[in-house]
């Protein structure tokens, strides 16, 4: 993480690194989830998510520590984070969107940023990997800038103004891009409107000592992962946690 994305992590809440994959391993994961005959994602929200992808196969575990990716964790989270949960998105013309949420304030104990001595302490964070493009014009992930640090809460005006407020970004993301957000962030998704399918996938992982998720999750049974794929596995505890980074 430069310093450059790293300012604008601290000022924004999120950073979009744009082709992270190649169009081949964009290919073959749009492939392999073809292959899944999923049913087709309706207008509501709830039909747009899949899960249990990281059984599917190792390219889709080969995501979990993206070596383009690792670094940007262990600044963001520190060493020793954990995958707290993980779904996709599928949406087709005419899938609702999703309403703004999360936000600095009321403060959410799981979902926070912090900057102490020259270091930022996140809660859950996201690292979503577009297998197709989202962004203006087409719908998708958005978000409220610099909102992950945001001293009042959300007005109502602006959550039901939603994407048509101009508080409301919604970020260019190419396939194969990869846009990694703070949960401390106001955001949601945008109704999408363009003819080829969403597709993103959401891997999202918390500092070692905590979870969101009331399940921890067990490694994949189907794909043998490394052992520091493994590692993300842990259960939540801080005290001699094993590095994600030493010797691996
Ligand atoms: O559309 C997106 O990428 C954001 C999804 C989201 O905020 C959620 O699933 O809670």
């Amino acid at each position: 993480m430069n310093d450059e994305e790293r300012y604008l992590f601290d000022l924004r809440g999120y950073l979009v690194l744009e082709e992270v994959l190649t169009p081949e391993e964009v290919r073959d994961l749009n492939r392999s989830i073809d292959d899944q005959g999923l049913p087709p994602p309706q207008n509501d929200t709830m039909s747009a998510r899949f899960g249990g992808f990281l059984e599917w196969g190792s390219v889709f575990c080969d995501l979990l520590d993206h070596p383009r990716i690792m670094p940007y964790l262990k600044t963001i989270l520190g060493d020793g984070f954990r995958l707290d949960h993980y779904y996709g998105i599928y949406m087709r013309a005419g899938t609702e969107q999703l309403r703004l949420h999360g936000g600095a304030t009321p403060y959410d104990p799981p979902e926070y940023y912090h900057y102490n001595n020259g270091e930022m302490f996140n809660g859950l964070t996201v690292v979503s990997w577009n297998l197709t493009e989202t962004g203006p014009g087409l719908g998708g992930f958005c978000a409220i800038p610099g909102s992950h640090k945001a001293n009042f809460p959300c007005p109502d005006g602006i959550r039901a103004a939603h994407d048509e407020h101009e508080a409301v970004v919604i970020p260019q993301a190419p396939a194969g891009s990869v846009v990694i957000f703070t949960e401390a962030l106001t955001h949601g998704t945008v109704a999408w409107t363009a003819d080829h399918q969403r597709r993103s996938l959401l891997y999202k992982y918390s500092p070692g000592q905590q979870s969101w998720s009331a399940k921890y999750l067990n490694p994949p049974e189907t794909v043998a992962l490394t052992a520091r794929q493994r590692l993300l596995f842990e259960r939540p505890y801080f005290n001699s946690r094993p590095s994600l980074f030493e010797d691996r």
